[in-house]
């Protein structure tokens, strides 16, 4: 036996319910409607041609999980308010051990997930596509606790000259790259394993110690939208981590020749470990580490 409320009192809590669930709905600020609109996604992305697939993937899922939704609310609230108990002596019909039913409700959430599947990896492959003549090429190395990103020259001769930034967990970095071109991320980390991402691109990657050459994790972007973005080292790497930040500046080509010609050259790419340049984030937190010790 439940509780028994008289069914004037059930009305009243129902409706002060349905009058709360409005109140709130009606609270949602212009900036929840305009995250709202775009599913939750960062403000101002996709940036790049990939990201797109990731956003309409990520839209589509919502769409097809609302669906399904609506149809088990509905059947919920319907069979609740149908096959409600109406007398005190008798129960409704107790249905169980249906067969046809169970099947249903094992294959259905199944094909449900064959079907996500199936997207999710079209668009894995999609994002992981690379063309052989990059516009940029641009080798990204992630090191505790900062970015070098050295952009290459030439970008059929990964070995050869760069022109490259180098931050520092105080200093943080900017990475410049041309709007409408093709950019492949070579990346590497002389230490610990990181993650390159730009929330904007709606993607990230993992930086791993130990790949060379070849066989460092890339991937390709074709950029479509100039402005100002941020970037932060998605794997937790070590005590300054969290200041692994980086800016990313999406800029005309015009500008982007220009930039190149106003940061330092060198003649093969700054990978980082024997670079002692790249280590300037370690220093700073050792002599934090040293100072705090004394005291
Ligand atoms: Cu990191």
């Amino acid at each position: 036996m439940g509780l028994q409320l008289p069914k004037r009192a059930r009305q009243l809590a129902l409706g002060a319910m349905l009058g709360i669930s409005f109140l709130m709905l009606g609270a949602c600020s212009a900036e929840d409607k305009a995250q709202a609109s775009r599913w939750a996604m960062p403000a101002d992305s996709p940036i790049t041609e990939q990201g797109q697939y990731i956003a309409d993937l990520w839209k589509w899922a919502w769409v097809a999980l609302l669906v399904t939704g609506g149809i088990v609310w509905g059947l919920i609230f319907y069979v609740s308010w149908r096959y409600r108990r109406r007398s005190e002596d008798e129960i409704p019909v107790q249905t169980r051990y249906n067969l046809p039913l169970e099947i249903f409700y094992t294959i259905a959430p199944i094909m449900m997930v064959v079907v996500f599947f199936f997207h999710t990896v079209e668009v894995q492959n999609k994002l992981l596509d690379e063309v052989d003549n990059p516009d940029q090429v641009i080798q990204v190395v992630g090191q505790q606790w900062s970015w070098t990103f050295n952009h290459t020259d030439d970008p059929q001769d990964v070995d050869g000259s760069v022109h490259y930034v180098v931050g520092t967990a105080r200093d943080i970095p900017t990475l410049v790259l041309p709007v409408d071109q093709t950019i492949e991320f070579k990346l590497s980390s002389p230490d610990v394993i990181h993650g390159f991402w730009v929330p904007a691109f709606l993607m990230k990657m993992d930086v791993f110690p130990g790949q060379k050459g070849e066989e460092r994790n890339s991937f390709q972007v074709h950029t479509t939208k100039e402005g100002t973005f941020m970037g932060k080292c998605t794997e937790l790497c070590g005590v300054s981590h969290s200041r692994m930040l980086f800016n990313l500046k999406v800029v005309s080509q015009a500008e982007y020749a220009d930039y190149l010609t106003t940061i330092p050259q060198a003649e093969h790419p700054l990978l980082g470990g024997s670079d002692a340049v790249t280590q300037a984030g370690l220093a700073e937190a050792e002599e934090h580490e040293s100072n705090g010790g004394d005291e």
